[in-house]
């Protein structure tokens, strides 16, 4: 069985690693169409030996299509995310669009497979904070039972789209001719910048990108009584995600046991040797499937708790692979036409 595949927001820094991972993992294709905004329409894209015509994304290019990958803001996945599913395409959408919506499965393959069983043509992809995080919290969950965390994350530029990776490249150029540097996609200069601020703020002080660490961890994991406070901060890392976590059970934690519990599951691998200095960096865990978790302890002020360190490429585990893997499980349940 091989399928009739969509990408929307195929021009962008997702669309671009969403075109690599389903060709490098093999992902049965008859064939793959690639949609962004009108203005793309007619461009080339190219991968390998392989090139493709941008089409514009609109409601009929869905037509005869099996699952489309939307990557191309939570816009355009509300306008033509129902629009395609009504047509019979499945689509795996990687916006903030549906992640809370009841009857929207929000999935993590290697943690909550099964929720994507009961989709009702939409199946949405966590926020990349929330699928890196998971990678170091949700074995340890299993091992433990997780009762509340605090987190810093330390987050890419990647996470605001091409033209923001753009951006701190042409700011470090300016930065080194001496030259005014332009400020577009963040509020302020983030070339030797690090600016507490990821998505907007609300009026409880928090912004949205940390409630939604919040509110996804509790739909992923199934785990209504979970709580946590999280600081979302962006950094001049191009695309992997870092985030320094403490993480309060409710079984007293054993750390050859959390240990065992990151090392033996899938999404993640144990990268923990301080006396060699090794821990995971955004450098080394970029371009990588798994994320890697180190800096493992009990924490020193918490009841049952752990302090970890989580790092996971933006572009890959949280966006373009997790929607591969959730299209390939699929695949697995026989849940595509
Ligand atoms: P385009 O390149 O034509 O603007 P990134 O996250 O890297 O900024 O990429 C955003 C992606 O979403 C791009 O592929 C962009 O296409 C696409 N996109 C933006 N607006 C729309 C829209 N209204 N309809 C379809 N695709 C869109
Ligand atoms: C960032 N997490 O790093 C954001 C990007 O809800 O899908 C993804 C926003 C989302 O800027």
């Amino acid at each position: 069985m091989s399928y009739r595949v969509g990408i929307v927001g195929a021009t962008g820094a997702v669309g671009q690693e969403l075109i690599e991972l389903l060709h490098r993992r093999n992902f049965p294709m008859e064939s793959l169409t690639l949609l962004a905004s009108k203005r793309s329409t007619g461009k080339t894209i190219t991968w390998e030996d392989k090139s493709w015509v941008v089409e514009e994304a609109v409601a009929s290019a869905f037509d005869g299509l099996d699952v489309a990958i939307f990557s191309a803001g939570a816009s355009t996945s509300k306008e033509l995310g129902p629009e395609a599913a009504k047509r019979g395409c499945v689509v795996v959408d990687n916006s903030s669009a549906f992640r809370m919506d009841a009857d929207v499965p929000l999935v993590v393959p290697e943690v909550n497979a099964h929720a994507m069983r009961e989709h009702k043509g939409i199946i949405a992809n966590p926020n990349c904070s929330t699928a890196v995080a998971l990678m170091g919290l949700y074995p340890l969950h299993e091992a433990f039972g997780l009762k509340r965390f605090t987190a810093a994350t330390y987050q890419a530029v990647s996470g605001a789209g091409a033209s923001a990776m753009q951006e701190l490249v042409d700011q470090l150029h300016a930065w080194a001719k001496d030259e005014p540097l332009k400020v577009e996609k963040f509020p302020h200069q983030i070339a030797f910048n690090v600016l507490p601020h990821v998505d907007v703020f609300y009026e409880d002080g928090y912004t949205k990108e940390e409630h939604k660490m919040l509110n996804e961890c509790r739909k992923i994991l199934g785990l209504e009584s979970l709580r946590a406070s999280t600081t979302c901060v962006r950094v001049p890392v191009l695309r992997a995600h870092s985030i320094a976590i403490n993480a309060e059970f409710e079984r007293p934690v054993d750390l050859a046991k959390a240990r065992e519990a990151i090392a033996g599951f899938a999404g993640a691998e144990l990268c923990d040797d301080p006396a060699h200095n090794r821990y995971p960096m955004p450098l080394d865990y970029s371009g990588k499937e798994k994320c890697g978790v180190g800096r493992l302890r009990i924490d020193s002020a918490l009841d049952n708790g752990l302090a970890l360190w989580v790092v996971g490429d933006q572009l890959w585990k949280g966006a373009a692979l997790n929607a591969v893997q959730i299209a390939e499980e699929l695949h697995r349940q026989s849940a595509l036409a």
